[in-house]
């Protein structure tokens, strides 16, 4: 048991201006707080565990008409935080619930910190640290995928993951420093390369991990998506039909939208953040409020993840070659991904593989590897053909590059992990060239380190600044 435990917390774990309130306390005085505050007909205590009891909080010894209300005890260690727990459900609204807490303080818990039941599941083993931030996770989640991964944290998917690994490198470690300790002895050795060869492949596996990161990033924040093209092309109009309202001012004029408007939509349970821009023209042909619209639009282009270049597919096949040509000075600003797309089908006058063809046709025929060839996407914006197609399309661009783990959503971990696994992945490079020099002090050395910092994920070896800051970002309550 940790000094710090040997009291009782409680807190309101319910959020404000919910239906009920949930007074929640844990430590050896959880069952004694709550006989004092609440009286039923039958009490809470070990004869009657985890069931929920109807009575009435009181204040002090006296009996009689309280709030109505419901209790429940749950003993350790079968419990959350692996200690006595017990609960108080009394009605919401912020009045109610501080009442009863400022009761059950007086019968003599303290207020908990943020994130202290968490901390002391975690400190009594009932969760590795993974699992912990898992539960942040879970809060935070804005998505479904997102909520899945945290859930997968929650199980303890990347837990268990990351203590294979460190059990590997308990293992080799301890098989460099038997070389230190018996070194003239005939012991049963594993062959040098075989040991390198086992740490060089934990150096994969955790550099490989580690990249997993990307994913989750991606499924928590999102991806940033630029509707570029020319005036008129139908940018607006796109913008609208993705967000299935009409957000966005549409015209036949060339040069309606003046500003960047961003919107969040979901595809394929990823969230991107769509950007309308206003159409690039010469800047000669636009006016002073137009140009400087498209200006924001050149700067969208440069920071987007991924820009849908809009051609208009109805206009005139001789205004075919100056589209592309803007298209391609467009491209070049472009860091990130660029989706070439014919917007309105509905009215070309080509069929779609000869809108392709007008495309640099020499260009296609000298390139004939597939990835080299431009794909375009064939849309109409305003009767939705193909955007199941293009929908697909942008999913996968959002993917494109990440682990194929990731995308199943096994183990995806966060950046503080990614950090330490990236690191331990150094010194376990470090290890095996050490190993190659017979050099088994400083093999040692490295292997203790990568085994401290992959422990420090789990939690094994993290010290207490880390839980501070780990556990500081949950709320009061949790
Ligand atoms: N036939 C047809 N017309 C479309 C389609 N998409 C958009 N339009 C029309 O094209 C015109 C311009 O559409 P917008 O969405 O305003 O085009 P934009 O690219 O946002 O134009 P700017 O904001 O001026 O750059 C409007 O009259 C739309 O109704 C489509 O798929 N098919
Ligand atoms: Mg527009």
């Amino acid at each position: 048991m940790f000094e710090h435990e040997n009291d009782t917390i409680a807190a309101i774990c319910t959020g404000a201006g919910g239906a009920v309130g949930i007074i929640r306390i844990s430590g050896p005085r959880a069952l004694n707080a709550v006989r004092a505050v609440w009286r039923g007909r039958r009490m809470p205590g070990p004869d009657c565990p985890r069931v929920l009891l109807y009575g009435r909080i009181v204040s002090g010894a006296e009996t009689g008409a309280g709030e109505p209300s419901l209790a429940v005890f749950m003993p350790g260690p079968h419990s959350f935080t692996g200690e006595d727990v017990a609960e108080i459900h009394c009605h919401g609204g912020s009045f109610a619930a501080r009442r009863a807490l400022r009761l059950v303080l007086r019968a003599g818990a303290r207020l908990a910190q943020n994130g202290e039941f968490t901390r002391r599941a975690f400190l009594n083993g009932k969760l590795d640290l993974t699992q912990a931030e898992g539960v942040l996770d879970l809060i935070n989640a804005g998505s479904e995928r997102a909520g899945l991964l945290a859930e997968r944290r929650l199980n303890g998917a990347v837990g268990s993951v990351v203590r294979e690994i460190r059990a590997e490198i308990v293992h080799l470690l301890s098989e460099c420093e038997s070389r230190l300790d018996f070194s003239e002895e005939d012991l049963d050795w594993m062959p040098p390369d075989t040991l390198r060869g086992r740490i060089e492949s934990l150096r994969g596996q955790a550099e490989k991990l580690a990249l997993t990161a990307r994913a989750g990033a991606l499924i928590r924040d999102g991806v940033s998506l630029v509707i570029a093209g020319p005036p008129n092309a139908g940018k607006s109009s796109l913008l609208n039909r993705m967000l299935g309202y009409d957000r966005a001012i549409v015209t036949p004029v060339p040069g309606t939208t003046r500003d960047t408007l961003e919107e969040s939509v979901s595809v394929g349970g990823i969230s991107f953040r769509v950007t309308d821009t206003a159409g690039l023209r010469e800047a000669g042909e636009a006016d002073p409020i137009e140009a400087m619209g498209m200006a924001r639009s050149q700067q969208s282009l440069g920071s987007a993840d991924i820009v849908l270049w809009l051609l208009d597919a109805s206009a005139p096949a001789e205004s075919f070659p100056a589209q592309f040509e803007a298209m391609g000075r467009a491209k070049s600003s472009v860091r990130g991904k660029f989706i070439p797309c014919w917007n309105k089908m509905d009215g070309a006058a080509l069929a779609s593989d000869r809108l392709d063809r007008a495309y640099a046709p020499e260009k296609q025929v000298e390139d004939n590897a597939p990835e080299k060839q431009f794909v375009f996407e064939h849309i109409s914006a305003r009767t939705g053909d193909g955007l199941d197609t293009l929908f697909r399309r942008l999913e996968a661009t959002a993917w494109e590059g990440l682990p194929p783990a990731a995308q199943s959503g096994d183990a995806v971990v966060s950046e503080r992990h990614a950090a330490l696994l990236e690191q331990a992945a150094v010194h376990l490079g470090a290890a095996r060239d050490c190993v190659r020099a017979e050099s088994w002090e400083l093999a040692g050395s490295s292997l203790r380190t990568a085994a401290e910092l992959t422990g420090c994920i789990t939690g094994e070896t993290a010290t207490p600044d880390v839980l501070d800051e780990i556990f500081s970002r949950f709320c009061i309550g949790k």
